[in-house]
């Protein structure tokens, strides 16, 4: 007997909006019309804009991409008053849809908005909109806004098929990979890239580098998970290959699944319970999916791709990722200079953040870090990941990170885990709120947010991020 995955209906509900999406699309694609491409500065959303991106340059449409935040009310009047016919919100859009309407489509404008945040979307004759939310898919596991756009342009045409590697790349930037894999569409994706041949799935060491770097440097830099006695510890990462009488120079891959294991071991050896948990383990060893085809051009290992595609976006150069996600081979070397250069400033901050694990301050519903300058803004929320997923922090309430923006501004980054989620604990919501209640803004996933306030502000935003976790309001 067959049997379905639970979310059977709200699958078919997605693939309608999908046709949805490609039916407004097509009669789009032909002549002069030009195209603008708002998308989001991280892995998700340049893996988003490069599927679109190659789409659209096989139709010959003339377009521009602009990698950006979530845009802000003033920003969207700003890009109405362009002149481009034709507007596509990847990543982004569903939260801003007032403004959408506003100064877009009020502008006689066409707008696409495939996304897979949380949003409202009233109806309008020149809107077209994918959102896993409103087909009651979880948008933070079951699909990616790369997956989204991935099932558009494969509905559109079968041609584009070798590009589902870059849907999953933008799923793992996002961390929709559950321990126990992948969910909904998502899943479906991996499946359907295994049986076209584009992807093989095996098991391994999940480390950055693991094809890209010899093996001692790729231990040296680990971060995910960071372990205190062997990141950022050359000697400590020579002595434990050198003990296991492996060869230093060779990559993770090249070395092979036995020498992998017999490394995976020694890490669990040496940094012993109670840190070596299953989840700990889960996070060190498990799947590893490698791209098959030539048709796309990167890493082949998809963890290492999404990492290339965030340190980009992380140190402002998502460009870089873009240029090598839509196929351009020249720019690889850079963009993995880019990623190298990324992992050794997340090291430095959370070496930072092992040393100053005192400097955490608990209210009844969180605890938060004030970074100040040493941390840039778009590196905080990282930040805050890995030193969950690495055990550096308790995870009995959600965390939250403050930096500095300018001298006027903080970013707030938080982060929390599918446990509370399921208690009710809802950090996009939390952060909405508060942000909004002290004249700034922010939002996101229940596990995963953001938040721009005024610097004067922060103790009311605190007070109000608690208040607003405790289940009050106003
Ligand atoms: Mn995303």
């Amino acid at each position: 007997m067959v049997k379905f995955p639970p979310s059977r209906a709200e699958i078919r509900r997605f693939q309608r909006a999908v046709e949805d999406v490609v039916s407004f699309l097509k009669p789009r694609l032909g002549g002069d019309t030009r195209v603008k491409i708002i998308s989001h500065t991280d892995a998700d959303g340049i893996a988003a804009a490069a599927i679109m991106a190659r789409c659209l340059y096989t139709y010959n449409v003339p377009l521009n991409v602009k990698f950006a935040h979530p845009l802000k009310p003033d920003e969207i009047a700003e890009l109405g008053k362009g002149n481009h016919d034709f507007f596509i919100f990847l990543d982004q859009g569903s939260s801003q849809i007032e403004a959408i309407h506003k100064f877009i489509l009020g502008r006689k404008r066409d707008v696409v908005v495939i996304d897979h945040h949380p949003g409202e979307f009233p109806d309008h004759p020149n809107l077209a909109y994918l959102n896993p939310h409103t087909c009651g898919l979880n948008g933070a596991k079951d699909v990616s806004a790369s997956g989204a756009v991935y099932s558009v342009v494969e509905q559109l045409d079968r041609s584009f098929r070798p590009l589902v590697g870059l849907a999953i790349v933008g799923a793992i930037g996002d961390r929709q990979e559950l321990f126990s894999g992948f969910t909904s569409i998502n899943d479906t994706l991996i499946k359907r890239a295994i049986d076209l041949g584009f992807l093989r799935v095996g098991e391994g060491l999940r480390l950055i580098g693991r094809t890209l770097n010899q093996v001692v440097e790729c231990l040296r830099l680990m971060t995910r998970p960071y372990i205190p006695s062997l990141s950022g510890n050359l000697s400590a990462c020579r002595s434990l290959v050198d003990a296991l009488g492996l060869s230093p120079s060779s990559t993770l891959a090249e070395l092979g699944l036995e020498a992998e294991r017999k490394i995976k071991d020694a890490i669990l050896a040496q940094v012993g319970p109670p840190a070596t948990n299953e989840e700990f383990y889960r996070r060190l060893w498990g799947a590893i999916y490698t791209l098959v085809t030539e048709d796309l051009v990167g890493p082949r290992d998809l963890g290492e791709y999404a990492a290339m595609l965030d340190a980009c976006a992380n140190l402002r150069k998502p460009e870089f990722g873009f240029a090598v996600a839509v196929g351009d081979q020249s720019t690889q070397s850079e963009a993995l200079a880019i990623l190298n250069r990324h992992q050794e400033q997340m090291l430095n901050v959370l070496e930072w953040l092992v040393s100053h694990l005192d400097s955490f301050k608990l209210t009844p519903r969180f605890r938060h870090i004030y970074f100040g300058s040493l941390v840039g803004p778009t590196m905080v929320g990282e930040a805050l990941s890995l030193a969950i997923e690495s055990g550096l922090v308790a995870t009995d309430r959600p965390v939250l990170g403050i930096t500095e923006v300018s001298a006027e501004e903080l970013k707030v980054s938080a982060r929390s885990t599918p446990i509370l989620a399921a208690q009710g604990v809802n950090v996009g919501r939390a952060l909405a709120e508060a942000a909004k209640a002290v004249g700034g803004n922010g939002g996101g996933h229940d596990v995963s947010a953001a938040a721009r306030i005024p610097r004067e502000r922060m103790d009311e935003f605190i007070a109000k991020v608690d208040q607003t976790l405790s289940g009050g309001s106003e």
